[in-house]
């Protein structure tokens, strides 16, 4: 791949699934980072698809009654058109039943079976139909699947196997020598914690006798290919590996986007099948959390019971995707709820964004006759304007900093503070003073700096809002609106004064929250808005420091069990744990060494701010806060009264 090239993918998705809210996110996130590359200049290639063979295509097929390749034919246009509808540019689409991934799959095998790293052996144990994996005696959980919890079928035959124990030093050393290979890097631990177990040869066929639906074993017919095997080659085969090595040279190796799911074969399967092939391993795999809409948080009186996919027709395909990325904190898991879209909505995209192009288009209407005025000559030089525009410009920054560093949520944060600043800046300057005076200058530069910068943050926007932000910059009076060039992101001075500025309607109309029906406990924003006319009792006309349960409910606390505990080097006050918070293992730096041993810690169920942005304490990650209550020279962690498991949710 060449240095600046970018070669971006999301799973396959299984094609008989219907694409919810967690498919919709990754293919999202890959499109907005797509866009942001081509937005910075880089040559670009987004890769998206489904998955068909396997058990649940053919089991849905035959329900069905019709060939499991129509079956596929038929459901992968429900992904085909939601992408379509949620505005995804993906380069290439691929289905695993294309002549031109199968044919690739069949090559890769022969020449596996041809250098011995694919040999036949008799298999006894443990098979799981709905995961297609097989287990050992030691992997099963009460003598079930340990991935879904069903129960597992004994099965004896022969079958073929990769020779992937082979690899097991080889990747731990690969992990540990590149710390960018998986990220985040509480997943780069969790899979070297998988890798201390000895590594298995992979069962990479089934017997047609058991499913047919697969490519062919091109040594043996009797047989097809594991899915995962199959699946996971589409990286290669759609970028031309083996037919076109030009293109296969200008994109490998990749990014793949996973949800943390899929961890184990896209960080251990994966990279040995690359290795036993002589290709060089993806640049980097990032796993992110999970979208949480289980039962418990939704709730008919809470105003939640959504389909996420509805709420993208409701309030709009921009909002919708601005949402999925400003709200998730890459890597974490997120809370998806309609009241927490339309807080986001009107705080971002209403009040600070909306807001700003209309009071720049009223006030250039009111003032200019509608046509952008000129600044004075060296406004961008020094003063106001020019203090404001290296805001915006260091955002640009910060932006592009977030996409290679997938903490894009916290670049989109920093745009967002620059439309703020932009609104600070115009109550600061007081264009409506400034069109009293003499001399037209002030406003004029006022109102030209304000425009700039609401072309910069609406550029930098555009990857997630590419509707909007074109109408953004027509309204600005920009030809050719929906093309950003790279260079005009960080360049002043760019829209030409004289142009019509007008806006066709409210971008971003405020939306009221839903009311709730009648009986119903009111939504806890309208609660909190309640309290808030009347203070707490002990707060006398001041409520300072008193928070909404709108602020409070930002805060995710949950459970953790502490697995492990150990000092820092040089930092004394400092403990670094390993918890567990149900099936995700974070790495935690506590600053609680004089009150606690570390072996002390070991087994404790304690409470932890789980949605806090990841930190570095003394150079060591922390990815959340344990909660600990101190008085003078005390200090005791919150524990939980009685047994419960991790990963609970406190409230
Ligand atoms: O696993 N939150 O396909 P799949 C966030 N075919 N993301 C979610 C999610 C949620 N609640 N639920 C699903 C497969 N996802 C295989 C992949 S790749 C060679 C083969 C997303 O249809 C997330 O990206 O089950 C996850 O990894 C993917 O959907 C799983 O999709």
């Amino acid at each position: 791949m060449k240095p600046d090239s970018y070669y971006i993918t999301t799973p396959i998705y299984y094609v008989n699934d219907r694409p919810h809210i967690g498919h919709a996110y990754t293919t999202v996130l890959a499109d907005v980072l797509a866009r942001c590359q081509r937005l910075f200049g880089h040559d670009t290639w987004f890769l998206t698809g489904t998955d068909e063979h396997g058990q649940k295509v053919q089991e849905a097929a035959a329900k069905l009654g019709i060939d499991p390749q129509l079956h596929a034919d038929n459901t992968v246009v429900r992904f085909q058109e939601a992408w379509k509808r949620l505005g995804i540019r993906n380069d290439d689409f691929i289905r695993t039943t294309q002549p031109r991934h199968k044919a690739i799959v069949q090559e890769i095998l022969q020449d596996l079976y041809d250098r011995g790293e694919v040999y036949r052996d008799e298999y006894d144990g443990w098979y799981c139909v709905p995961c297609e994996r097989f287990f050992t005696e030691k992997d099963l959980v009460n003598g079930n699947c340990p991935d879904c919890g069903r129960p597992v079928q004994r099965v004896r035959e022969a079958n073929y196997f990769f020779k992937m124990s082979q690899y097991q030093d080889w990747l731990v050393e690969y992990i540990q020598s590149h710390p960018g290979f998986i990220q985040p890097d509480f997943r780069r631990n969790e899979t070297l914690g998988f890798l201390r177990k000895p590594l298995q040869d992979l069962c990479i066929s089934r017997p047609k006798s058991r499913l047919s639906w697969g490519i062919e074993l091109p040594f043996d017919k009797d047989y097809v290919t594991y899915v995962w095997f199959d699946a996971l080659v589409n990286y290669i085969s759609a970028i031309g590996y083996r037919r076109d090595d030009a293109a296969f040279a200008r994109w490998w190796p990749a990014i793949h986007l996973i949800g943390k799911d899929i961890l184990t074969t896209h960080t251990v399967y994966w990279p040995c099948m690359l290795k036993a092939m002589g290709l060089p391993m993806p640049r980097t795999v990032f796993a992110h959390g999970w979208w949480m809409m289980g039962s418990a948080k939704m709730s008919k009186s809470l105003g939640n019971v959504v389909n996420p996919m509805d709420l993208m027709e409701r309030y709009g395909v921009d909002p919708f995707r601005y949402f999925l990325m400003a709200e998730m904190v890459l890597g974490q898991d997120a809370s998806f709820t309609e009241e927490a879209f339309i807080r986001r909505y009107n705080a971002d995209l209403a009040n600070d964004l909306g807001n700003l192009l209309n009071r720049v288009v009223s006030m250039v209407g009111k003032y200019c006759g509608g046509r952008l005025p000129a600044p004075q000559a060296g406004a961008f030089v020094a003063g106001p304007a020019a203090e404001l525009f290296k805001q915006v410009a260091e955002a640009a920054a910060g932006l592009k900093a977030s996409v290679e560093h997938f903490t894009l949520s916290a670049g989109i944060a920093q745009v967002i503070e620059a439309v703020r600043a932009t609104n600070r800046f115009l109550e600061t300057q007081q264009p409506w003073t400034q069109a009293r005076a003499a001399d037209p200058g002030p406003l004029h530069t006022t109102l030209y700096a304000a425009a700039e910068s609401l072309r910069v943050c609406a550029g930098l926007l555009m990857p997630l809002m590419p509707g909007k932000m074109a109408e953004l910059r027509a309204a600005l009076g920009m030809e050719n609106a929906m093309t950003v060039n790279p260079e005009e992101l960080t360049k002043s001075e760019v829209l030409n004064p004289g142009v019509p500025v007008a806006a066709p309607g409210a971008l971003f109309p405020r939306i009221e929250a839903p009311v709730p029906e009648a009986g119903e406990k009111p939504a806890p924003a309208a609660e909190a808005k309640a309290e808030k006319k009347a203070p707490p009792p002990g707060t006398i006309g001041n409520p300072e420091g008193i928070i909404t349960y709108d602020d409070f409910a930002k805060v995710q606390l949950r459970t953790a069990k502490i697995m492990s505990a150990e000092a820092i080097e040089g930092a004394v006050k400092l403990l670094k744990l390993s918890v567990l918070m149900g099936e995700e293992r974070r790495q935690i730096v506590a600053g609680i060494a004089l009150y606690y041993k570390p072996e002390e810690l070991i087994g404790k169920t304690v409470v932890v701010v789980s949605n806090l942005a990841p930190i570095k304490l003394r150079g060591v990650e922390s990815q959340g806060m344990l909660l600990a209550a101190s008085k003078g020279e005390r200090l005791r962690l919150v524990t939980v009264d009685g047994d419960l498991s991790s990963g609970a949710v406190v409230k």
